[in-house]
C-alpha cells in the first residue's frame, strides 16, 4: 500500500515498477554497495542503477563505441555520469580548483556546465566512483538528488546586475534545495563508507515511496529570465520594491519533457498563481512537492510530472488544497517585466558595487585548452563563481582595483572575448546528447558549433545578424535546452533529423510551436531562410522574431517530413 500518500489506497503491485524498486529500496540503499564492488562487470547489476539516480549518479555507455564492442562481444563499454548540487549555481573559487583536479583525475570529457547550473563529470569508471564521491565531499559539495524522483537542483537567476538580491535570492534557493533533499543516510554510507544509525523517520517528507517523478524548483531575478521560470514545476519570480526584495510571484506546473510517440505529453508553461514573502517560499516549494507526492500519477511515468497532476485535477482544485496545507492564501501576483532569457554579458558593476562578468563556455563544455587556459586564470583569480542556466561561467564580486588586472589576465590567456561573444552565441543552448545520453536519437552539443555558424550565415544573408535569436538545440524531445521555450528550437528525431520548432517569445513566456517534422540541415535552412527574409523587411522596431512570426501568423505546420528509416545511433 501507499505509506505516506493520501491518495485512496492502491496495492503497490499496481504501480509502476520504479515504485516497488523504491518501496523495497531501504531508503535508496538497495544494493548498490555491492554493486560497486562487483568486479566482473563495469555496470552496476541488477536495478540499482535507477537507486543511483537519486544520490546524482547515472549509469551510461559510450554510443559512439556500441557497434564495435557488439562485434567483438565485449559488453558495453560502462561509464557513469556523476551530476553535482550546487543550489543557485555558487561555487568558491577553491571549489572549482578542486572540481577541475578531480575531473582530470577521474573523468572523460572535462567539465560541463548543464542547463540548471550545475556540473557534470561525464565517463567515470565504477572502480574510481568512490574516491570521487569522496573527492566532491572533501570540497564540501554533494550530488544528493541530483537526479531522480526527488526535487532536484534548486535554480537560482544569475542577473550579474543585481547581486546584492542575487545573495539574498540564491541563500533561499539553497535554503529550499537543503529543506527538500532526501535525508536517507544511505547517502554517506554507500560513498563515504559511514555507517548511520537507520530510524523510522528516517525520510520524514519523501516517505518509502519519494516523488512520482523529478520536481524541479527555480528563482528568477527579473528582468531577466535566464532560468525559464515557466519551465519549472514550481517557479518563482522576484519582486522587488524600491530596491528590497519583498517576495515571489509563484508559477506552477511548467515542465518541458514530451515523447514523440504520445500525444498527451506535452510540454507546460507554469500558471501565475500568485504571491508569497520571501521568507516563506522555502516553505510554500515543500507544501507544493508534497501535494505532488501525493497525487502524482504512481502508475504511468509518462504522465508522472507534476504538470499533468495539475491538468488532471485542475488549477482550483490545487489552490484549494495548496491552501488548506500551507494555512493560508497567496496575495496577488504583482508587476515585473522581463527582457530576455540569454545571460547578460560584459562587465556590470552592480547594486552592491562590486564588478560582474559571464565568460562564455560552448555548450557548457571545459575541456582541452579551455580547461588549461581556465585553470591558469583561477590561480590569479581572487573573486567567486556562479554557474548560469545557460551554461556560462560568472566571475562575481570584484573590486574596483581588481578590474582591470583581471581583463589582462583574461586577454593574455585568450579568454577576453568570451565577456563578449558575437550576440547569437549567448542565444544558442544545446544539450549533452551523444555520445553519453542513453536517450539521444540525434547530435546536439557535438553539432552546436556547426548549426551555429549555419544560423550566422543565414541571418547575415538576411541582414539580421546584429539582432539576437535564441535557438534550443536538444537531442530528443526531453526538452533538456527547454527548447520549447526558444524561438527556434530543433529537437532530434533521428540522426541527422529534428522537428523544427518556432515562434517561442524571447525571454520565454510562450511555448513554440511545432512548425516542421524530421528535417535535415538543408531543409532548416530552405524552411527558415524566407521566414528570415520576412523578419528582415517587415518587422516593428525591436520586434524580436518569435513575436514577429506570431504576429505576422506565419507559424502554419510546413508538415515537411522524411522517412526516417531505423535510426542507428
Ligand atoms: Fe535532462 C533526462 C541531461 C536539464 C528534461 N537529462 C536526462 C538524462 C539524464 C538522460 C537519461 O535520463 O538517461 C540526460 C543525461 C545526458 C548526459 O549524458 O549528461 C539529461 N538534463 C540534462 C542536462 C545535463 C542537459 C544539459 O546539456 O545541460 C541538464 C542537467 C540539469 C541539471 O543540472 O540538473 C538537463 N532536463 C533538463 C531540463 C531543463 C531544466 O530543468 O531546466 C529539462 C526540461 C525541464 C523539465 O524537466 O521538464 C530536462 N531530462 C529531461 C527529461 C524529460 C522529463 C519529462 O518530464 O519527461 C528526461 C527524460 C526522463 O526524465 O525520463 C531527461
Ligand atoms: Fe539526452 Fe534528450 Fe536530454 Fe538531450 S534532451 S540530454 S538527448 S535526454
Amino acid at each position: 500500500m501507499y505509506l505516506n500518500t493520501k491518495l485512496p489506497s492502491q496495492p503497490i503491485d499496481n504501480l509502476h515498477e520504479n515504485e516497488k524498486l523504491k518501496a523495497t529500496s531501504r531508503h535508496l540503499r538497495g544494493n548498490i554497495s555491492n554493486g560497486l564492488d562487483n568486479p566482473i562487470t563495469g555496470a552496476v547489476p541488477g536495478d540499482d542503477h535507477l537507486l543511483m539516480k537519486f544520490h546524482g549518479v547515472y549509469q551510461q555507455d559510450d554510443r559512439d563505441l556500441r557497434n564495435e564492442r557488439r562485434q567483438r562481444y565485449l559488453e558495453k563499454l560502462y561509464q557513469f555520469m556523476v551530476r553535482l548540487r550546487i543550489p543557485g549555481g555558487v561555487l568558491t573559487k577553491d571549489q572549482w580548483h578542486g572540481l577541475d583536479i578531480l575531473s582530470r583525475r577521474f573523468a572523460e570529457r572535462g567539465i560541463r556546465i548543464t542547463t540548471r547550473q550545475t556540473i557534470q563529470f561525464h565517463g567515470i569508471r565504477k572502480r574510481k566512483l568512490r574516491a570521487l564521491m569522496q573527492g566532491i565531499h572533501n570540497l564540501g559539495l554533494d550530488t544528493i538528488a541530483a537526479c531522480g524522483d526527488d526535487n532536484r537542483g534548486v535554480v537560482c537567476g544569475a542577473n550579474p546586475c543585481l547581486s546584492a538580491l542575487n545573495k539574498q535570492v540564491s541563500e533561499l534557493a539553497k535554503e529550499t534545495s537543503n529543506r527538500l533533499i532526501p535525508k536517507t543516510g544511505a547517502y554517506s554510507e554507500i560513498w563515504y563508507q559511514k555507517p548511520t544509525v537507520k530510524t523510522d523517520n528516517e525520510e520524514p517528507i519523501y516517505g518509502d515511496l519519494y516523488l512520482p517523478r523529478k520536481f524541479k524548483v527555480g528563482y528568477a531575478i527579473p528582468p531577466i529570465n535566464d532560468i525559464d521560470v515557466y519551465g519549472q514545476d514550481v517557479g518563482y519570480i522576484a519582486i522587488i520594491e524600491n530596491g528590497a526584495l519583498t517576495g515571489f510571484n509563484v508559477c506552477v506546473g511548467g515542465g518541458m519533457g514530451q515523447l514523440d510517440a504520445r500525444t498527451d505529453s506535452y510540454p507546460r508553461l507554469a500558471d501565475l498563481i500568485g504571491f508569497i514573502e520571501a521568507d516563506k517560499a522555502p516553505r510554500l516549494a515543500e507544501t507544493i512537492m508534497t501535494i505532488q507526492r501525493d497525487f502524482g500519477d504512481r502508475i504511468d511515468r509518462h504522465r508522472a510530472r507534476f504538470k499533468y497532476t495539475l491538468d488532471r485535477l485542475g488549477l482550483d482544485w490545487f489552490n484549494n488544497e495548496l491552501t488548506a496545507r500551507f494555512g493560508e492564501t497567496l496575495g496577488l501576483p504583482r508587476p515585473f517585466k522581463f527582457e530576455q532569457n540569454g545571460d547578460k554579458l560584459g562587465w556590470h558593476q552592480a547594486d552592491d558595487g562590486l564588478w560582474h562578468t559571464t565568460i562564455y563556455i560552448e555548450n557548457g563544455r571545459i575541456d582541452g585548452a579551455l580547461r588549461d587556459q581556465l585553470s591558469g586564470f583561477f590561480q590569479f583569480y581572487g573573486g567567486r563563481i556562479r554557474l548560469t542556466t545557460n551554461q556560462n561561467l560568472q566571475l562575481t564580486h570584484i573590486a574596483d582595483y581588481e578590474k582591470s588586472q583581471i581583463q589582462s589576465r583574461l586577454d593574455d590567456l585568450d579568454l577576453l572575448w568570451r565577456l563578449t561573444p558575437h550576440h547569437q552565441a549567448n542565444h544558442l543552448i544545446s544539450c549533452v546528447a551523444l555520445p553519453t545520453c542513453g536517450l539521444a536519437m540525434a547530435e546536439a552539443e557535438r553539432y552546436m558549433p556547426r548549426l551555429l555558424d549555419l544560423f550566422e550565415r543565414l541571418k547575415a544573408r538576411h541582414g539580421v545578424n546584429d539582432i539576437p535569436i535564441t535557438i534550443r538545440l536538444t537531442g530528443c524531445p526531453n526538452g533538456c535546452a527547454r527548447p520549447y521555450l526558444g524561438e527556434i528550437a530543433l529537437t532530434g528525431r533521428a540522426p541527422g533529423l529534428y522537428n523544427l520548432y518556432l515562434g517561442g517569445s524571447f525571454h520565454g513566456d510562450r511555448l513554440a510551436t511545432l512548425y516542421a517534422s524530421n528535417i535535415d540541415e538543408e531543409t532548416f535552412s530552405i524552411l527558415l531562410s524566407p521566414l528570415l527574409e520576412h523578419y528582415s523587411n517587415e518587422r516593428l522596431t525591436n520586434e524580436h522574431f518569435g513575436d514577429f512570426l506570431v504576429r505576422q501568423n506565419l507559424l502554419d505546420s510546413q508538415c515537411t517530413s522524411v522517412n526516417l528509416g531505423t535510426p542507428n545511433v
